[in-house]
């Protein structure tokens, strides 16, 4: 045995002590109000499916918007949010020592705050108070209390990821010189962006909504809200995708039996990501009038930007995949694929979600190009493309992580039995998106409107025309949800065996040891002042000027609406 493998067994034995129980809980109330989010939600999608698809008719106490904002916020804002921090928490912990006691207490202030704001909205959202969809768009009235409770949620996540980022920075100074751990480096990065990125939401909805939405003022700037918005919005999607790219990049090559292809390289991804994800709003606001072309130009060309990092991942996953494969034995060009364990939830779940995002990335190509994005912006083209990436890509990786997250969390086992029902809620999950996120794609080619409930088009004779066939029909829609909210009650089931039912045992948290290139990290990776200075100017090179312009040349206010 060569002196790096030596060194590698003694990094991963260290690495396989359990977490500190204090720790584990944090760690677990977070999953567990992520995983009573995901039921609701998922429920809330299955009313919507139909409903839009004409196949029900929703009771006149309920209404189509109440549904779409609730299933959004739930899944998209709620799951994802707890979710991301039940790992962070769990997995600071396992790579970096247990939490100082005012830590973990600034993570439990962090986790009520968070909940509060959580449940104000949802009971906003519930009255019919907040129909106003996840992006809470202006013009578009919500009750105060939904704005106040927004702002405790973010509120609350800033103080967890505070406290992760102490804990994180502690080790960093009691281990000067070295490469820090790459889940606390990747977990930092996502981290600043979080907080960066919610300054934006923090400004339109205190700055703008609030007051409006309190009778301070009559009308709001719509276009400045919406900037401000996706200022936050787009980063948001790297807030959902950074962390599973760390189990693609850590848990994964554990799972598979081998080890991460380049840590210098996984490194470079996430410092990109933390540079180029927060100047790029406008690519979600590319129809919209009022901003100039040049700026708009200018967003996209760093849109493309920030595709590099997820190619990079692509090479990174498919290089730990291969150098696996061939070191179990794997000849020729492609056998090595037979040796990764296709049998093991761990590794299935998330590999469906890889899978998945090759074509949910290059329709996020599509978006982001000017005169295509005319054709798909208003469409059902963008739902669809965001079921593959955050419903499929994201959500299939989390899934695939519970399975050994929360029995470590509970001190379980994963059982024989769970692993089957997890292929089987992944298999289901990856059939239901097919068909619901494939027909949504095409459909909104053919014109189906994204945002809006059932139409007939005046039942227009031609409507029935247009959209007929297996891709290109609403009931593919509604029976791609059906099995997809069974494959939600299935993981929900999963989800309450493996927290309070499972056999009593020890679970492996899997984490890669440190790739062989660790000791070679280039110094530059860890300067995070030099990475926020640069992601800061970038920042204000490419909002400054139209922010300054939308306030000064504001066009005309607009009121509130509300139903
Ligand atoms: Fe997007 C709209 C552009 C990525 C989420 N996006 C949305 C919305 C959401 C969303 C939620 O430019 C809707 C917001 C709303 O409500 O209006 N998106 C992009 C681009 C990327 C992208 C360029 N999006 C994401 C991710 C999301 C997400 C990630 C969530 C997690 N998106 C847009 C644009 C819009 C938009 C416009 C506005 C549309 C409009 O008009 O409103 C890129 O970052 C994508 C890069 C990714 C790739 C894929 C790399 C492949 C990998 C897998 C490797 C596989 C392996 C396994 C290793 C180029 C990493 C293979 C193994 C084998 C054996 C085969
Ligand atoms: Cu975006």
């Amino acid at each position: 045995m060569t002196q790096s493998n030596l060194a590698f067994k003694n990094v991963s034995s260290d690495l396989d002590i359990q977490l500190d129980p204090k720790d584990a809980k944090l760690s677990f109330v977070h999953i567990v109000v992520a995983f009573f989010a995901f039921l609701l939600g998922v429920l809330g999608g299955l009313l919507q499916g139909l409903a839009r698809g004409g196949i029900i008719e929703l009771p006149s106490w309920l209404t189509y918007y109440q549904i779409l904002t609730a299933h959004g916020v739930l899944l998209a804002l709620v799951f994802t949010t707890y979710i991301i921090f039940g790992f962070f928490f769990a997995g600071m912990s396992k790579t970096h020592g247990a939490f100082s006691d005012r830590l973990r207490k600034a993570g439990w202030i962090g986790f009520i705050l968070t909940t509060i704001g959580t449940a104000m909205a949802a009971t906003m959202i519930l009255a019919n108070e907040a129909s106003v969809l996840y992006t809470f768009y202006a013009p578009l009235q919500a009750h105060y209390i939904f704005y106040i409770g927004l702002t405790l949620f973010i509120v609350g996540t800033w103080i967890s990821g505070v406290s992760i980022m102490i804990h994180y920075f502690k080790w960093k100074k009691q281990h000067r010189g070295e490469p820090t751990p790459l889940f606390g480096f990747m977990a930092t990065a996502t981290i600043i962006l979080w907080i960066v990125a919610g300054l934006g939401v923090a400004a339109t909805v205190l700055g703008q909504m609030l007051p409006w939405a309190l009778g301070m003022t009559d009308e709001i700037n719509v276009l400045l809200s919406r900037t401000l918005f996706w200022y936050f919005g787009h980063p948001l999607v790297y807030f959902w995708i950074m962390p599973a790219y760390m189990v693609w990049y850590l848990v994964v090559p554990k799972v598979i039996g081998g080890r991460l292809f380049s840590g210098s390289l996984a490194r470079l991804a996430f410092v990109l990501f933390l540079l180029f994800s927060i100047p790029v709003g406008f690519h979600h606001q590319l129809m919209e009038a009022g901003i100039s072309e040049f700026w708009k130009y200018i967003q996209t060309v760093l849109t493309f930007v920030v595709v590099v990092p997820s190619l990079l991942t692509a090479f990174s996953i498919f290089a730990t995949f291969e150098q696996t494969g061939r070191e179990k034995g794997g000849k020729g060009v492609f056998s090595w694929l037979k040796k990764l364990p296709w049998n093991d939830v761990r590794f299935f779940a998330p590999f469906m979600g890889m899978l998945f995002f090759i074509p949910a990335g290059a329709g996020g190509l599509i978006n982001a190009s000017f005169q295509l994005n005319a054709v798909i912006h208003n469409t059902l083209w963008v739902v669809g493309h965001f079921h593959l990436t955050v419903g499929t890509t994201v959500v299939l990786t989390f899934l695939g992580m519970a399975f050994w997250l929360i029995p470590v969390v509970t001190g379980r086992k994963l059982t024989k039995s769970m692993n089957r029902s997890g292929m089987v809620t992944t298999w289901m999950w990856s059939i239901g998106m097919f068909l619901m996120s494939g027909a949504m794609h095409i459909l909104g080619l053919f014109g189906a409107p994204r945002r809006t409930g059932y139409t007939t088009y005046q039942d227009a004779p031609q409507a029935l025309e247009w959209f007929q066939g297996i891709f290109v029909s609403h009931t593919t829609v509604a029976v791609g949800g059906t099995i997809l909210t069974a494959a939600g009650i299935l993981m929900f089931y999963n989800f309450v065996y493996l927290a309070w039912f499972a056999p009593k045992g020890h679970t492996e948290f899997p984490m890669t040891p440190p790739p062989t290139d660790t000791p070679h990290t280039p110094a530059i990776l860890e300067n995070w002042k030099l990475w926020i200075g640069i992601a800061v100017v970038l920042i204000l090179f490419a909002y400054t000027i139209p922010i300054y312009d939308m306030i000064n040349n504001a066009p005309p206010g607009s009121p509130g609406f509300n139903n």
